[in-house]
């Protein structure tokens, strides 16, 4: 079986605290890739002067060789906090308003990039997989074309593509897609976002689509899939278990004191639609009167990305609209949101997901939501609590048995709130058993094998000329011969 090189912008290196890291990808991933080995690329965390780079740092843990390497000061801003997280983020997860692009963070964004290709390269055995993450990440592999890797190299993207006028509104968007076609395999969390690229692929005519997800240009061929990532389900389903004989787990739920737990768990950002679901919830406690101190929400939010300005500004939002509901509507003994600033180890936060009678997973826009699927597998199945799960999320395209809600309607989401506490057993396994159906068959160990099957696997055939390609889905689809798309529009921005 061909070595497995990873690149991500972060590397999960254990901790010997054992905590979790707060982002998905490092979840998952550390999950699907302890047992195959291999080598792990990435950035460190650290920064440094610009003169002060040194060489990649190597650690081997068990099969896995973790290379990372350190970035300028300058790196760190213009690449990371600055094109990545300022301009990308936003703009993947529908947020104009707040992307801030400048040309200086995009050139760095492509520098860095550049950057990590020229560590990564010397590193390569010609028999590799290459497998790079996120959107950080996006023209690495076109770097390693342009030096000579010919190499099998996939991309996977957590967050969602967004829809070709939200995506083009993006100035460096042509030079973003074309770079994408120098992968051989490019995974999406769903098919809404896999035709979302393949729009804005066909409206740049950067490729002609020969079927569902096979895309040529300039003589070679690539596919397009959607392979929505899981959850290590039966291993999660265990730790819940486990979870529920410990002394926190009994602490809490002595302090609950007969209240029904009610669970949001995301890292703080704007993409999650936490102050909507305070409201909402605030809304139901209103409305419904008589469940007052009869539930609490428990919001644990860690913080993330607080050098962003929107971020630190939604940290304060956050912790005022807690207080100020809780100061409106609690009584000496019953506080209705306990809102907790910390990231949980991963067996305590299983235990928090078995007690809750209800998960509240509600993000204006999401990749997929790992969060969804954890509260699911967590579950008792003779007596399994609820998830409430916003349309927008990926996983509401797999969970389609949850209490699927728009976030951005407050009041329709109080009333699913009030529906949701009240649904009867029998409905509650019926449809706890038909979701954990779907997490069973889609692991996130399967996710990790179909995708490496289709990297793996040699291509097909040639691209055929793209006057006998099938038409894209949609009225725009285009037969005029291809552009040449592996020109070098990288080095245009650099
Ligand atoms: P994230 O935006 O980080 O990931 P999510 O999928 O919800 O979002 O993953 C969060 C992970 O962090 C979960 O495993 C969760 O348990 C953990 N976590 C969250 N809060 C925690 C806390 N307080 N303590 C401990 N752990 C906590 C990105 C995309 C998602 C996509 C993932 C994976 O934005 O849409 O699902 O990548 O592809």
């Amino acid at each position: 079986m061909a070595r497995l090189v990873v690149v991500s912008n972060r590397v999960p290196i254990p901790d010997k605290s054992g905590t979790a890291p707060a982002g998905g990808l490092a979840v998952a991933l550390q999950s699907a890739l302890e047992a195959r080995g291999g080598l792990w690329l990435g950035w460190s965390g650290r920064s440094c002067a610009d003169d002060a780079v040194g060489p990649l740092q190597m650690q081997k843990e068990g099969n896995i060789e973790y290379a990372l390497t350190d970035l300028t000061e300058r790196d760190v801003e213009e690449y990371y906090q600055g094109f990545a997280n300022r301009v990308l983020w936003p703009i993947c997860h529908y947020r104009l308003d707040l992307a801030e692009y400048g040309r200086r963070e995009m050139a760095g964004y492509f520098r860095v990039n550049r950057f990590f290709a020229s560590r990564l390269l010397p590193l390569i055995e010609p028999d590799d997989l290459i497998w790079i993450h996120d959107y950080h990440l996006i023209p690495l592999a076109a770097e390693l074309r342009r030096q000579g890797v010919t190499n099998r190299i996939g991309f996977f993207l957590h967050i969602p593509w967004p829809a070709p006028d939200v995506f083009h509104a993006m100035p460096v968007h042509e030079a973003l897609l074309t770079s994408l076609t120098a992968y051989d395999v490019l995974g999406f969390q769903t098919e809404h976002d896999r035709e979302n690229f393949a729009d804005c692929l066909s409206r740049r005519d950067l490729a002609a689509r020969l079927d569902a997800s096979r895309f040529a240009t300039d003589g070679r061929v690539f596919t397009a899939r959607p392979y929505p990532i899981g959850i290590e389900t039966e291993e999660f389903a265990a730790l819940a278990k486990r979870a529920a004989q410990t002394a926190l787990h009994k602490r809490m739920l002595q302090s609950l004191d007969g209240k029904q737990l009610i669970i949001g768990v995301d890292r703080l950002d704007y993409s999650k639609g936490i102050t909507q679901r305070i409201d909402a919830f605030e809304s139901f406690l209103t409305r419904h009167s008589d469940s007052q101190r009869k539930v609490t929400l428990l919001q644990i939010t860690p913080k993330s990305r607080s050098e962003v300005p929107e971020y630190e500004a939604m940290q304060r939002a956050v912790a005022e609209q807690a207080g100020r509901v809780n100061g409106a509507l609690g009584t000496v003994d019953w506080v209705p949101i306990r809102y907790i600033n910390r990231s949980l180890r991963r067996p305590a936060l299983a235990g928090l997901y078995r007690m809750a009678k209800l998960a509240l997973v509600t993000p204006l826009r999401d990749g997929m939501n790992l969060v969804a699927k954890e509260f699911v597998a967590a579950q008792r199945e003779e007596d399994p609590g609820v998830l409430l799960l916003s349309r927008f999320a990926g996983a509401a395209q797999e969970l389609k048995e949850a209490v699927l809600v728009n976030p951005y309607d407050v009041e329709g989401t109080a009333e699913a709130i009030a529906r949701s506490l009240a649904m009867p057993l029998e409905e509650r396994r019926e449809r706890w058993s038909a979701m954990m159906t779907t997490l069973r068959a889609n692991d996130v160990f399967t996710w990790c094998d179909t995708f490496l099957e289709d990297l793996a696997a040699k291509p097909v055939q040639k691209a055929r000329p793209a006057s006998v390609s099938t038409p894209v889905r949609t009225s725009e689809a285009r037969t005029q011969p291809l552009r040449k798309a592996m020109s070098t529009p990288v080095a245009r921005w650099s």
